[in-house]
């Protein structure tokens, strides 16, 4: 008893903390930050996960987080990656870089990238729905800010989807939000960059064997400085750019986010429209995506390369997001979570590592070659739920609280539970936003 009581004891303080975090992180003019110095301004994903967290005790900043993000969505429903609200010094690339007055559809109001980030909006406003305890204030929000999250999805089926299949690509690996995957590896052995002269900031806040490489940040200027050469324009993009991807995670997130805004419209009430267009494009984006990116010999969802025209087939904590939304029949769950357990979830270790454990490009301690992360640990979560796998749902749970108990709020952590001197280990940038935004969802 002694014991559980100071568990919870300690939950509460850790609680607590992460409530800290996140008001040290928010800035004048209602967003959060990801992390001091390592990400000094608004990012996309970020906020959708911060507002989640914040739902819990302060829905007026939740709200305040989303609205500060859609202030800067561009007149054709594109929402970008990084708004920068703020000047900082402390990264790299800023607005002086990405430019985005290129485009002549760009925000005016705020200098933001030509790159976006998964579609989490619908769900994150859907669940805002469902945390809250005084629905008719949080439903008036929704009502004035759901049209400019449905003018999102129609960018990208009007834009991003160049086949006309229901499945919508990126172009950069920033856009992905798992920026240096060993998926990408070899879209960038097929690229001929120039070398640029650029000064990175991230590495003098994190150790750089952390970090992606040099190499790697030249190939990432490289196809943003190519995107800028045609304004960002996007069917240029779709026809030039050397990377062109269809991410299992982005199209996870976006179907899950239609499903969402169906939701939403339907509670409101009208809006026939516009549920007869995501309704239509649902349905064609859930059956391309298990004929197109599920690969029947490793049973998993897997990534799909535009440019090159052939999949990429690798496993990663991105496979597993269809589930959340309700992509895969029963039968083909059953087979993706055994490979889940086989590759991601032996006794020695911690689920969920962000690249397939059994691959040699598994790297335990390089960001998104191999750490676990939360915010996929948390849509894993839901995703379980959601196919009732109920008791793995509270292992990946209680194995994310017991990561942040013991290794703090930092922004990624080591699956290896078994070796001692790496278990849990954190690592990147400290006081970590959506890891105690999501935290604090946990806890309820
Ligand atoms: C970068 C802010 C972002 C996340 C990305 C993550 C990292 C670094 O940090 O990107 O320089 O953009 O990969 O998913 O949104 O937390």
């Amino acid at each position: 008893n002694t014991v559980v009581y100071d568990i919870l004891f300690m939950k509460e303080d850790l609680q607590i903390e992460a409530q800290k975090i996140l008001d040290e992180n928010a800035q004048e003019g209602g967003f959060t930050i990801p992390s001091k110095g390592l990400y000094p301004f608004q990012w996309k994903w970020d906020s959708g996960f911060i507002a989640i967290g914040l739902a819990h005790y302060d829905m007026k900043r939740a709200q305040q987080e989303i609205s500060s993000l859609l202030d800067a969505q561009w007149e054709n429903g594109f929402i970008p990656h990084i708004v920068f609200h703020n000047e900082s010094d402390s990264y790299f690339p800023g607005p002086d870089f990405h430019q985005s007055f290129l485009h002549p559809l760009a925000s005016k109001k705020y200098k933001t990238t030509g790159l976006t980030q998964p579609p989490v909006l619908g769900f994150v406003l859907e669940k805002m729905l469902e945390i809250s305890k005084n629905a008719s204030s949080v439903m008036s929000f929704i009502k004035t800010h759901i049209d400019k999250v449905y003018e999102n999805h129609r960018y990208f089926y009007t834009n991003r989807d160049i086949h006309n299949e229901g499945l919508v690509y990126i172009y950069h690996n920033w856009e992905s939000g798992t920026d240096n995957s060993p998926v990408w590896d070899e879209i960038w052995e097929t690229v001929d960059a120039p070398q640029y002269t650029f000064q990175r900031k991230d590495t003098t806040h994190v150790d750089a064997s952390q970090r992606p490489s040099d190499k790697e940040y030249n190939l990432y200027v490289h196809v943003i400085e190519i995107a800028k050469k045609y304004q960002y324009d996007d069917q240029k993009i779709a026809a030039l750019s050397p990377f062109l991807v269809q991410d299992p995670l982005f199209n996870a997130m976006l179907i899950r986010s239609n499903e969402a805004l169906m939701n939403l419209y339907k509670r409101i009430g009208g809006n026939q429209e516009k549920i007869d267009y995501l309704t239509h494009h649902q349905e064609k984006s859930k059956a391309r995506f298990n004929e197109k990116l599920f690969d029947i010999d490793l049973n998993a969802y897997i990534y799909f390369d535009l440019r090159n025209n052939k999949p990429i087939r690798h496993i990663t904590s991105s496979s597993f997001t269809p589930l959340y939304a309700g992509i895969p029949s029963k039968d083909r769950a059953e087979k993706l979570i055994q490979v889940l357990l086989d590759r991601f979830g032996g006794e020695d270790q911690y689920l969920c590592a962000s690249f397939d454990p059994t691959s040699e490009l598994y790297n335990p301690k390089k960001y998104w070659r191999g750490p676990i992360w939360m915010n996929l640990n948390w849509l894993l979560y839901q995703g379980l739920k959601r196919y009732e796998y109920e008791a793995l749902a509270e292992r990946v749970k209680n194995e994310s609280i017991e990561l942040i108990t013991s290794s703090g709020f930092k922004e990624y952590f080591d699956a290896r539970k078994a070796i001692q001197e790496a278990s849990g280990r954190g690592y990147g940038g400290d006081n970590f936003s959506w890891s105690a935004a999501l935290f604090i969802d946990l806890l309820h």
